[in-house]
């Protein structure tokens, strides 16, 4: 394997603004490489001891006053890289990160590229390329159901599963190489109904594996939530209730809503991802006559819709447009629900987007009938496959399995061309972990990263 110093650039100290850019109390600055700390040193950091914070009085090298700063040292190889790493904490702002920034490049640093810092984390053997995944993740979690998620592939679930059938693949490919070594042993000193054995099991694992994808989509993205109904029959104003926020454009004229819009809410146990849309331009006919509002692209996807209307008439016309199109729940929303005091025992929710009422109910309802949809909810500690990098590798190792048990089972194949569908399935699982440094892999993990990560 590879060594971070061995790539074009792996040598040279890099920096990077480790916080987000902009107006904040503090900012971060980090350098990762040999130099790191001569370079502290350079902007008048002269006693730094590892993992201790010291206040320094930052300077270009030139002389010029830069800011008060507080500087860790994480001495190699017991930092995130691996390398030597400073952390500078400085005040944050437009200003004083660019000018340390530019301090520090002055001093030799070069300004590291996307996701540079996770990458020699990766290449020093600080954590495995699904590790580094679910430091992205983390970052770009937007449910607390994600973060859960990636912190536990952060804390090597994923990767101890995979390194798990990774290993069982190379017991299945000895105990072949044995059989190849030793053919004149009677029928064999393996039995090859243990090996089918030990093949099916395997295939299956990964077979399961792979069927948690969906349920990581959905932690992902949210359970999609349709709101349909006719115009003006306060579908945007809910949502807006629902978000807490105003998002869609509410007004008193009918068809304002031109495009879906969408918002996710976190919630527990699952994220909801609201979809507002007229989407008349999308309808067909049947419900472009009926005046229904909402996309059929977004019906066919939904897990849930609510159909809502002022009047019963138009919650029974709304359901009855929706109903063929959708495979997803679908809940009778009764809107406006402040404008009619007459209580009445139709099995509806009752809501108003005006006073607040019957929206808690509304969405503990829709948490319910989320939960009972087609994804069944993963288990807290559950390992999920989570990125499409995961899915298509673990689908190669699948279907590489299966080709071998269709080998075996007919004896089709001499041995030692079976096992290639083994070495095949190993070298996949290889590359979801990383344990084959193959450049493109890591290019393309990287390339969506950002600076500083
Ligand atoms: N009194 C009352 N008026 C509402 C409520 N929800 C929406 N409206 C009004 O109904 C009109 C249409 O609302 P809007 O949300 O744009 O409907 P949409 O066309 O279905 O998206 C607007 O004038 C809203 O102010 C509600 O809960 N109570
Ligand atoms: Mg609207």
């Amino acid at each position: 394997m590879l060594t971070a110093r061995q790539l074009p650039g792996g040598d040279d100290t890099i920096v990077a603004l480790a916080t987000a850019a902009g107006r904040g109390a503090i900012a971060v600055i980090r350098l990762s490489g040999a130099r790191a700390i001569s370079i502290a040193r350079a902007l008048g950091a002269s006693e730094l001891v590892p993992r201790r914070a010291t206040r320094v009085a930052l300077r270009h090298p030139d002389g010029d006053p830069l800011d008060d700063a507080l500087i860790i040292w994480f001495a190699a190889p017991r930092s995130y890289t691996g390398d030597d790493v400073v952390e500078i904490s400085i005040h944050g702002g437009h200003v004083v990160p660019a000018l340390v920034l530019a301090a520090c490049v002055a001093a030799g640093a070069r300004p590291a590229a996307p996701g540079e810092f996770t990458r020699r984390a990766v290449l020093n053997g600080r954590m495995d390329l699904v590790q580094a995944e679910a430091v992205a993740d983390l970052i770009d979690a937007r449910s607390t159901a994600m973060q859960r998620q990636a912190l536990s592939q952060l804390d090597g679930g994923l990767s101890r599963r995979l390194l798990a059938l990774r290993d069982e693949v190379i017991q299945l490919e000895a105990l072949i190489a044995y059989d190849i070594d030793f053919p004149e042993e009677d029928d064999g000193p393996i039995a090859p109904a243990r090996i089918h054995q030990a093949a099916a099991s395997l295939r299956d694992a990964l077979r399961g594996l792979l069927q948690t994808a969906p349920q990581a989509t959905v932690l992902r993205d949210g359970v999609l939530v349709v709101i349909a109904g006719p115009p003006n029959a306060g579908k945007s104003s809910l949502f807006n209730a629902l978000l807490g926020e105003s998002r869609a454009l509410v007004t008193p004229i009918a068809g304002t809503t031109r495009d879906a819009i969408e918002a996710v809410l976190d919630r527990t146990p699952l994220p909801l991802r609201f979809v507002d849309t007229a989407g008349l331009r999308d309808t067909d006919d049947a419900i472009e006559r009926l005046g229904i509002e909402v996309s059929t692209r977004y019906l066919g996807q939904a897990q849930v819709v609510l159909a809502c209307g002022a009047s019963a008439a138009d919650i029974q016309s709304t359901t009855s447009a929706i109903t063929s199109r959708t495979s997803g729940m679908v809940i009778p929303v009764r809107t406006k629900a402040d404008l009619d005091a007459s209580a009445s025992d139709e099995p509806v929710h009752r809501v108003s987007a005006e006073t607040g009422q019957g929206l808690r109910e509304l969405l503990e309802a829709i948490d319910r009938t989320a939960m009972a949809s087609s994804v069944a909810l993963p288990a807290g500690d559950d390992v999920l496959v989570t990125r499409e990098r995961h899915r298509s590798g673990l689908a190669t190792a699948h279907d590489e399995l299966t080709e071998f048990l269709l080998a075996w089972e007919s004896g089709a194949l001499p041995a030692p061309v079976a096992a290639v569908h083994l070495y095949t399935a190993r070298e996949a699982l290889s590359d979801l972990i990383g344990i084959v440094d193959t450049e493109d892999v890591l290019d393309r993990v990287f390339r969506e990263f950002c600076i500083g990560k």
